[in-house]
């Protein structure tokens, strides 16, 4: 018989399945829907390790699911707009399109050569024109409702992108996709309102994420609870957001971003060229900079001067950077004594320090405090407001006085912005809004969309899109009244795209909406899994557009995945992220090349915990090859004579149903890493009974199947050609998968060490039931344990059952 090789099994499988259909998705009602998906790859070229990594695990248990009677859905296309292409035509002078749909019939063939079950029929590129269409669409709806708007304004902008980015796509002040710190500009853009979801983003509903992808989600929305406070000012009343309204008493001075629009009324002649210079010296620093606590903080006073609304104090009005434009009203009461940012400063430039929360039991905070007090207590200092608790446990109350008082409104702000969508690159969707002289902004209608990207434009960045160099693309009639306009000239953020691209699969070619509501019974997904830098981003943008599709009657879900997981990152052997210029990327069509597709499945569903990732370790690969010719022998060579361990058939079926109901549970739970190691052990245990007379048994042929089975979702190339040389009818890929034998699977002996004196001297195999007594005799009967114990003094004997066997003795 041959030896094994995989490359003339695993290629012929391939165009079988193919052939034959075995992974279309087809209606099925008396089955349970299950959709599993794998967030899409950008076409840049080629599959990485990442994504070899990323796909082949949901892919063995969206078979595993199958397997288990579920209609899996399990489909895949391209996230396909984006920079590089357009790079990539400014660098090579190729067209983004041609690069494009090149990369994705490449990318395509390799995602089949990886042997997954993707149903490449719902495959779509969010490039395509019968895609983006859909995109047009909704913008157009959401413009109608409100949920699209134009507004002038400080935007992000990314000097070497040529374009502006939403808050999400600005990291620690640097562009997110080419690290570029990030300028600000003043500019007129298209925003979608997903602040009108801030507080129902809030709710996961029963939508199963991990722990820190809510958490970051959380804090991105960052909801604050706390009251507006209006103060007199000679430019008219100001009014400030804080979240400590029991803090009133303490405020001492008020502070300004330096953007604010009443700085100018507020700097007296006296100040103004000091405060000019501010305002501009803050103008040129990131948000980053200006908000890092470390930082020396800095500020300059206005000269004016504001009226406390309640003692009728003078504060004095300063201007500093550390206080936002964007967040609450862009001006804030400074408590020093409670508040770190507000002491840093007040101690810097001298300004008055007034304690009103007291913790119990203190003498209060004096004149040489040396930080703010953040916590609980008494309101002291306060007037009227004296012995009302304070701290943030107590905002309510203190708010609801203030407002009985007329000086506070309670008030919920989130740092959460609307989404601004407008680029200014090619490769997009284009905005499909027309400008007209005399009617405005106007939504381009449905049976003009879609508004087609035009062909042979000039790409180099200018800051401006390069849509408008096209004059005859811009010039257009007005929908109203027919009459000249002209086209919006940017492209939308291709995070658009990928917001609602789930509901695509479900109807991909349907030219008469985004997406066939009588296939709705596939959603939500049921499984979504992908990497963690879109645990903001991406997540966040989908879970606003099933809702606002929600309101809109499209769907009645209101969260897009019920269950997400995210997987770690393959690293290089130094233990550093893959990259060309570090030399150390692994390239899975070597891998593919030198040990087969299943091999290099088994290897990275084995290399480290899923959802942990870690360093590619070269010579580990050669388990898992070596397994697969173990299994290839097991199946079809003569097993040369040679000592065998006894096994009898008990043991067989033990280590057969106990082995399918570990890796049934791990891919349950996800915990791919483990089963490769428990097939191996299977492997083994199989091997030997092929040895042995437990070979005649029907057990031996049970052990054979259900591996078999068992092989089907992790190793499927392998599995197949088992299945059919052993005389199986159909594909393994459509065989249910076997059940666990509860009995089998449990053995009724324990095996337990025996201590003597606190040391493990041997090992003792005893039934579950044992009592204490049938346990220490056969502790005591043991040769090794004997040795220690006979003759001497028994002081204590500790049998704690299913573990240990202790005996304490003494000369
Ligand atoms: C008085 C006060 C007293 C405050 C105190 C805090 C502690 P979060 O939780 O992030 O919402 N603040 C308000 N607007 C700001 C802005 N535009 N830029 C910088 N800081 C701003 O923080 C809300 C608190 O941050 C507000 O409550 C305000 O300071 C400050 F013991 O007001 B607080």
């Amino acid at each position: 018989s041959e030896r094994y090789n995989p490359h003339a099994t695993e290629s012929k499988w391939q165009e079988r399945w193919e052939r034959d259909g075995l992974y279309t998705f087809r209606e099925d009602p008396s089955k349970t829907k299950h959709y599993a998906l794998t967030m899409f790859p950008y076409p840049s070229g080629n599959l990485h390790i990442g994504h070899w990594y990323a796909n082949v695990a949901p892919d063995a248990r969206a078979r595993w699911m199958r397997m288990r009677g579920y209609n899996v859905f399990f489909p895949m296309g391209f996230d396909a707009f984006g920079l590089p292409a357009e790079n990539a035509a400014i660098k090579n002078g190729v067209d983004p399109a041609k690069w494009t749909y090149s990369n994705i019939e490449y990318m395509t063939g390799q995602f089949q050569r990886m042997g997954t079950m993707i149903d490449w029929s719902r495959r779509f590129a969010t490039c395509d024109p019968e895609y983006y269409r859909w995109n047009q669409w909704f913008f157009t709806e959401f413009f109608r409702r409100g949920l699209a708007y134009k507004k002038g304004g400080l935007v992000n902008w990314c000097p070497k992108d040529q374009t502006v980015l939403a808050n999400e796509q600005v990291v620690n002040g640097h562009c997110e996709r080419c690290g570029a710190a990030v300028e600000r500009r003043n500019l007129s853009q298209w925003y979608l309102k997903i602040t009108d979801y801030a507080d129902e983003l809030l709710d996961f509903g029963d939508a199963d994420m991990p722990e820190r992808v809510r958490l970051m989600q959380t804090n991105w929305i960052g909801k604050s609870v706390g009251a507006e406070i209006t103060f007199g000012t000679p430019a008219g009343p100001e009014t400030v957001f804080t979240t400590r309204p029991d803090t009133l008493m303490g405020a001492t001075f008020l502070v300004l971003a330096p953007e604010h629009a009443k700085v100018t009324a507020l700097t007296t002649d006296g100040q103004r060229t000091e405060v000019e210079a501010y305002v501009a010296a803050a103008g040129r620093k990131t948000d980053v900079e200006r908000q890092q606590d470390a930082g020396e903080k800095t500020g300059v006073f206005t000269g004016s001067y504001a009226t406390h609304p309640v003692s009728g104090h003078q504060l004095p009005i300063w201007v500093a950077d550390y206080v936002l434009v964007t967040y609450g009203t862009g001006s804030i009461m400074a408590v020093p004594a409670h508040d770190e940012r507000d002491f840093a400063f007040a101690r810097k430039f001298g300004l008055e320090i007034r304690e009103v929360i007291r913790p119990e039991g203190s003498e209060g905070m004096g004149e040489h405090a040396e930080a703010a007090y953040v916590g609980e207590g008494l309101i002291v200092n306060s007037g009227e407001f004296d012995g009302l608790p304070g701290g943030k446990a107590s905002i309510a109350t203190v708010t609801g006085r203030l407002e009985e008082r007329g000086v506070a409104k309670a008030r919920t702000t989130f740092r959460l912005r609307d989404w601004l969508v407008s680029r200014q690159r090619y490769w997009g969707t284009p905005i499909p809004i027309v400008y007209c002289p005399e009617h405005g902004a106007q939504p381009v209608p449905e049976d003009q969309l879609p508004v087609r990207l035009p062909e042979n434009v000039e790409f180099t960045p200018t800051g401006q899109s390069p849509l408008k160099l096209d004059r005859e693309w811009t010039r257009t009639a007005c929908p109203v009244c027919g009459g000249e306009a002209e086209r919006d000239t940017d492209t939308m953020d291709t995070f658009v795209d990928s917001s609602w691209y789930m509901y695509r699969y479900l109807s991909p070619h349907d030219d008469t909406r985004p997406f066939d509501s009588a296939q709705s019974h596939l959603l939500p997904v049921d499984l979504y899994t992908g990497g963690i830098e879109h645990a903001i981003l991406h997540l966040l943008y989908s879970r606003f557009w099933t809702k606002a599709m929600r309101d809109m009657g499209l769907t009645t879900q209101s969260e897009p995945f019920r269950w997400l997981r995210n997987q770690g990152m393959i690293l290089g052997p130094d233990g550093e992220k893959m990259s060309k210029s570090r030399g150390n990327v692994v390239d899975p069509d070597d891998l593919v090349r030198e040990y087969g597709v299943d091999t290099v499945r088994a290897y990275l569903m084995s290399i480290a915990p899923w959802e942990d990732g870690g360093p590619w370790d070269p010579s580990g690969i050669q388990g898992p090859s070596r397994w697969l010719s173990r299994v290839w022998r097991l199946y079809f060579e003569e097993e040369a004579p040679g000592p065998a361990r006894a096994t009898t058939e008990a043991e067989l079926r033990y280590a057969v149903h106990s082995t399918l109901k570990k890796v049934s549970g791990d891919y349950e739970r996800m915990d791919f890493n483990t089963i490769f190691a428990s097939l191996n052990v299977l492997t083994d245990a199989i091997l030997d009974a092929k040895r042995s007379p437990v070979r005649q048994t029907p057990a031996y042929d049970e052990a054979l199947n259900v591996l078999n089975l068992m092989l089907a979702p992790f190793v499927p190339h392998i599995a197949e050609e088992i299945w059919t040389e052993r005389g199986g009818e159909g594909s393994v890929h459509t065989q249910a998968w076997p059940e666990v034998d509860e009995a089998a699977a449990t053995r009724d002996t324990v095996t337990i060490g025996v201590q003597v004196n606190g040391k493990v001297r041997g090992q003792v195999d005893i039934a579950k039931t044992a009592t204490q007594e049938e346990a220490l005799a056969a502790a005591r009967a043991h040769p090794d344990v004997a040795r220690f114990t006979e003759g001497k003094t028994t002081v204590k004997e500790i049998y704690v059952p299913g573990r240990i066997i202790n005996i304490v003795v003494k000369d």
